[in-house]
């Protein structure tokens, strides 16, 4: 593989403790008490596994994997401790609004998952770190100012050091590896640090007396080949060394969405209001990506934080805010009462949303004007 003709100046984003973070965000009154995000099985009302949970659940031992009923024993002194079912729906949500809000800021971006990106800014740093410190600070700061929540970022001249950097200080860390300092930031840390190596790969190593980075970066390709064939053997080495060429890839974006937070709980309510201007900025988003839809999602969440949603395929491809709209005023009032009494102990509707997807590109061609947008 040919090296980068530039150096180039990569970022990486990691949301802390995301999926609790979320649910802290949701609900600020649980912030600094313990939060256990579960994945019931549904064998018994405790059975099941935790997925995540937030700091002050970690430094008591509540980590990702453990069963529940331990969890909850080790929570037991601590009455304020919240158990909460995994809400994978509402986190992509956030998720998706967080990746769209930095996915500009960067000359590339690419998502690595639901809480975790790269940029390359290579172009926008001018080749500099102090440059890429400066674009680190403000995704902290918007992704704080808009969703409340922190991140921690990374600074490497590739995905692995941008990566081992993020994982270096968390949470709200900033952490930057200059140029040149790849070897030396990677042989203070032990073995199973390095992206990529697992218990496995670890014991084999030890069995031919590797047990730091440090060592694995001096080690013999040969020893290295035979035990783990000739394309994974150099390959962690040169891992070992800081070199990975793996570049930033944009990925198609895949849906859209916008959500918003009724001033009231409500049984009842006129969508219009709220609907218009989401649809508005949905088709500004579609123009500006050059992408049409071809199904339009409504999402509502009530005041029991449950979410709904009901989707629908359009015949042909949009790009107007006006049959967003329309389509999604269509599947509320199919869905929602929108006139007449309600029922007593109904849930209220507490944020409307609109998802777009399933898209398609279009040339751009023709010179865009106004009325494209509604
Ligand atoms: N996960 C899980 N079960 C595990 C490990 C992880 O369900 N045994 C889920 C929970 C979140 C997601 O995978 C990603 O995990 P982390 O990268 O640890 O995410 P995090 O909670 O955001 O942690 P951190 O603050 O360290 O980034
Ligand atoms: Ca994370
Ligand atoms: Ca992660």
């Amino acid at each position: 593989m040919a090296s980068p003709v530039i150096p180039r100046v990569i970022i990486g984003v990691d949301l802390d403790y995301f999926y609790a973070q979320c649910e802290e965000v949701r609900n600020p009154s649980i912030r600094g008490k313990p939060v256990v995000i579960c994945v019931y099985s549904g064998r018994t009302e405790e059975s099941g596994a935790v997925s995540t949970s937030n700091y002050p659940a970690r430094k008591l031992g509540v980590k990702s994997g453990i069963p529940i009923i331990l969890a909850k024993r080790i929570l037991a002194n601590y009455p304020e401790s919240v158990f909460l079912p995994i809400d994978l729906d509402y986190y992509r949500i956030v998720s998706d609004r967080i990746m769209e809000m930095i996915r500009p800021i960067g000359d590339k971006f690419e998502q690595a998952s639901v809480d975790e990106a790269y940029l390359d800014v290579s172009l926008k740093s001018h080749g500099s770190f102090d440059g890429a410190l400066d674009i680190a600070s403000r995704i902290k700061q918007e992704i704080l100012a808009n969703e409340k929540m922190t991140c921690s970022v990374g600074i490497g001249q590739n995905k692995l050091m941008a990566k081992m950097a993020v994982d270096s200080k968390k949470p709200n860390g900033l952490t930057v590896i200059p140029p040149g300092q790849e070897s030396l930031f990677l042989s203070q840390l032990p073995l199973g640090r390095l992206y990529g190596i697992g218990p496995k790969t670890e014991d084999k190593l030890r069995s031919i007396g590797i047990s730091t980075i440090g060592e694995l970066a001096l080690a013999d390709r040969e020893n290295l080949s035979d035990l783990f064939g000739k394309k994974q053997g150099p390959m962690l080495k040169e891992m070992a060394n800081g070199v990975d060429e793996s570049l930033v890839v944009e990925r198609p974006i895949e849906q859209m969405s916008r959500i918003v937070t009724l001033k009231h709980d409500a049984l009842i309510y006129d969508f219009s209001e709220v609907l218009k201007p989401i649809s508005i900025d949905l088709a500004e988003k579609l123009a500006s990506s050059h992408l049409m839809c071809k199904s339009v999602s409504i999402i509502a969440i009530t005041s029991d934080l449950k979410i709904r949603s009901r989707s629908k395929s359009l015949g042909e491809a949009t790009k107007s805010a006006d049959q967003i709209y329309t389509v999604a005023g269509e599947l509320f009032s199919s869905f929602f009462k929108v006139q007449g009494d309600p029922k007593q102990n109904e849930p209220r509707l507490r944020r409307v949303g609109i998802k777009i997807s399933d898209f398609v590109s279009v040339p751009p061609a023709k010179t865009e004007t106004l009325e494209d947008f509604i």
